[in-house]
């Protein structure tokens, strides 16, 4: 059942769920594409607290090197960066987004609020405190924590399979209220990001997906448009800025 047209003017809030796929243009691999990310890596073998606890030195070199990554000079934010970065500033309503990305394309890209529900690569937590630092490009059990100045303490910010994602409850709170729930680049592989749709199906929000490809949720939008972010995204924000109409 189609929910209302994507062409109305007036959305009131609007929540924007991205995963991987909207930081493939940007050359990071995603997660389950060819040649993706736990293609090199079993997931169990590298993001899990089980996986952390025994063979540190290996997750520890995982995620060093996504780092290095991430920091090279050919990895830039992309137009659909740079587009949600301009609904941010220009849309008239409430919009939220939500990153499963654990990179920081959509901060360089100029976005300014978001969640990172997953955590982010470029920070690092103390296991004994709890803090958060902004982490250097390598870091590993040989580093002496910034709080506890322990060595061994120190773990990525990342939020691993079987650990709680982060903001929880604010992201929830904002899906029962938006009207339009929009998922770029997600597979739809994990939860609970993965029920986002539902809750806000639930809610009563009309919902896009954006993907080249059909995906495990796709029957669970109301609209689908297949393309690369850098294509859809753009015509989203136009849309919902209103510089011109855009046929569904
Ligand atoms: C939780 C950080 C409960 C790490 C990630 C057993 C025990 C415990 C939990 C579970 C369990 N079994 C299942 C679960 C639940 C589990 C889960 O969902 N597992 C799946 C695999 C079945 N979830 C969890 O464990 C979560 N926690 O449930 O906690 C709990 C309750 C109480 C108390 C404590 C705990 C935590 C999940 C978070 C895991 N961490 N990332 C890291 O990055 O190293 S998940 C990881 O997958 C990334 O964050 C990634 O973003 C995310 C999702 O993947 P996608 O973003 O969708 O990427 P993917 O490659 O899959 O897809 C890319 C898409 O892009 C494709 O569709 C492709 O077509 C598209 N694309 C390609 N090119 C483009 C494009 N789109 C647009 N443009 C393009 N150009």
């Amino acid at each position: 059942m189609a929910r209302d047209s994507l062409d109305r003017r007036h959305w009131h809030s609007v929540v924007v769920l991205t995963g991987a796929g909207i930081s493939a243009e940007s050359g990071l691999g995603t997660f389950r594409g060819a040649g993706g990310l736990w293609e090199q890596q079993r997931v169990e073998d590298v993001a899990t607290p089980e996986a952390f606890a025994r063979d540190p030195e290996l997750v520890y070199r995982f995620y060093n090197a996504r780092r290095e990554h991430l920091c090279a000079g050919e990895v830039q934010p992309n137009a659909a960066h740079r587009a949600l970065a301009e609904l941010e500033r220009s849309f008239p309503g409430n919009l939220a987004l939500v990153t499963q990305n654990v990179d920081n394309l959509h901060e360089r890209g100029g976005s300014r609020r978001l969640y990172h529900m997953h955590g982010e690569l470029m920070k690092m937590r103390c296991q004994r405190s709890g803090s958060v630092f902004e982490a250097p490009a390598y870091f590993d059990a040989a580093d002496r924590c910034v709080c506890c100045d322990e060595e061994g303490s120190l773990r990525p910010h990342v939020v691993w399979f079987g650990e709680m994602p982060l903001h929880m409850d604010e992201i929830h709170a904002l899906l029962e209220d938006c009207d339009l729930f929009v998922a770029i680049g997600t597979s739809g592989n994990v939860y609970p990001a993965a029920g986002f749709v539902q809750v806000a199906r639930q809610a009563g929000a009309t919902t896009l997906e954006i993907n080249p490809e059909i995906t495990e949720g796709s029957g669970l939008f109301h609209h689908q448009w297949r393309g690369p972010a850098t294509e859809q995204v753009p015509r989203l924000v136009s849309l919902l800025v209103g510089n011109q109409g855009t046929s569904v």
